[in-house]
């Protein structure tokens, strides 16, 4: 099902057919030149798949204030509408990342069916143990999976277990672990007690998982924690995933590392290991900023994605990266931030395939490092737009997405079926 009337997606893209014709010919004969087939690209560019997370669809905000936005989904079925809009226009979001409690309902079942009927599948299910819920029994006020207390950590586990059971309802293959334990004095908690009852905790979830399951364990430097995280690192993350096992991997937020961290150089160890579980796509200037992927560091990315095309391309084993985004959209209309988002990974990744990687190859065993930096930024100084456009409109998206989804109307459309609930579940994350 369509949310978007799918002749008047055509129509808009009757308009921008030419254009788009005469740019594709045209980088196409440039490509061409350097033995490359644009249609090939194209056809990659079409496979390429990043989650959108439940969460992302309301509007964000900052521990100051938030800001609500017209036609905000208020339940888990409302996300998924927009995200079927999301996909519906860009073609490479087929998949929902649910978070839960937020996104809890009485009938999994009948979720998965919305779903299926709106062409969206479920991406890893995400669990929370960094909030209170309403009627709770043990805070995790001062932690969860490693409290100090039995009863507060075995909270945390069943829930992870909860979550684990909902997802495989869902068709989920992965469970996303990311705890908002740490201290806030120096002193407060003993560091090595702690990481033990992360493992004795997370050895009892990870014992739950099906053969075909994995579990990502995220990482964080700081927030909500502000001296120490247990888990702040890919160093600890790591180290934790090769205790529990084979289906544990780290998972890369871009986010949550120190400023100006090689995130790229953390992929490839990652990979090298067989311990990339994958990615939250963001962007940020200072911190887990949350901010729009490829906002302000299209560069980072591309270099991110140098290293899984490289992975892919000398077929390293065990790669299997799951990419999604998680964002915060606190001034902008979050399905635009999504869609455009979306659209800015899968440039990284395009671009990526464009490097000449055996020329790239060639200067670095040259000791040439001038002519390899100029190798990497020749394929990232492409207007690889054409290819994303072609990838979109061949599967039934738009040529240009923003404009599309302004025109259609939904947000008013929403805004009128949707009044404000006066709360929602997403928002300051
Ligand atoms: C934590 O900052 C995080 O990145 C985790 O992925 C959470 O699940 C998500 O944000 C939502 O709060
Ligand atoms: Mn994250």
């Amino acid at each position: 099902m369509n949310m978007i009337d799918v002749s008047f997606v055509a129509e808009q893209n009757r308009k921008a057919s030419t254009a788009l014709d005469e740019d594709y010919a045209a980088l196409g004969a440039k490509l061409s030149r350097h033995g490359v087939d644009i249609d090939a690209i194209t056809s990659k560019a079409a496979e390429f798949q990043v989650a959108v997370p439940s969460w992302g669809t309301g509007t964000g905000g900052t521990r100051f204030a938030r800001f609500p936005g017209v036609g905000e989904p208020r339940n888990i079925f409302e996300k998924l509408e927009d995200c079927a809009v999301i996909n519906q226009m860009v073609q490479c979001t087929g998949a929902v990342s649910p978070h839960f409690p937020w996104d809890k309902v009485d009938d999994f079942s009948e979720l998965r069916q919305t779903a299926d009927a709106l062409g969206l599948a479920f991406d890893a299910v995400n669990s929370n143990t960094f909030q209170d819920q309403t009627g709770q029994k043990h805070s995790y006020k001062y932690g969860s999976l490693t409290h100090v207390d039995r009863a507060t950590r075995d909270q945390a586990v069943d829930h992870n277990l909860e979550c684990i059971e909902w997802g495989k309802t869902l068709g989920s293959k992965a469970l996303t672990v990311w705890i908002g334990d740490g201290s806030n004095f120096a002193g407060q908690s003993h560091f090595q007690r702690q990481l033990e009852r992360y493992l004795e905790s997370t050895k009892r979830i990870y014992a739950a998982l099906p053969s075909d399951w994995n579990m990502f364990l995220e990482h964080k430097m700081f927030e909500p924690a502000f001296y120490s995280t247990v888990i702040q690192d890919w160093g600890s993350s790591v180290l934790c995933a090769m205790e529990l096992g084979d289906k544990a991997k780290s998972l890369v937020d871009l986010g949550h590392h120190a400023p100006n961290v090689n995130i790229e150089m953390i992929v490839s160890r990652l990979i090298q290991f067989k311990k990339l579980a994958g990615f939250h796509f963001n962007d940020s200037k200072y911190g887990d900023d949350d901010l729009d992927s490829g906002s302000l560091h299209p560069y980072q990315q591309f270099l991110i994605f140098n290293e899984l095309v490289d992975a892919e391309y000398r077929q390293q084993e065990g790669f299997n990266p799951a990419y999604m985004l998680d964002q915060s959209h606190n001034v902008t209309d979050p399905i635009e931030s999504l869609m455009n988002s979306a659209a800015e990974v899968q440039r990284s990744y395009v671009k990526a395939l464009l490097i000449d990687r055996e020329r790239l190859y060639g200067y670095q065993e040259s000791n040439d490092a001038l002519m390899a930096a100029n190798t990497l930024k020749a394929a990232f100084n492409l207007d690889v737009e054409p290819i994303l456009a072609k990838a979109r409109m061949q599967k039934g998206g738009a040529i240009d997405p923003i404009a599309t989804y302004r025109a259609s109307g939904y947000r008013q459309m929403v805004g009128e079926k949707r009044p404000s609930s006066g709360q929602s579940g997403s928002g300051i994350v």
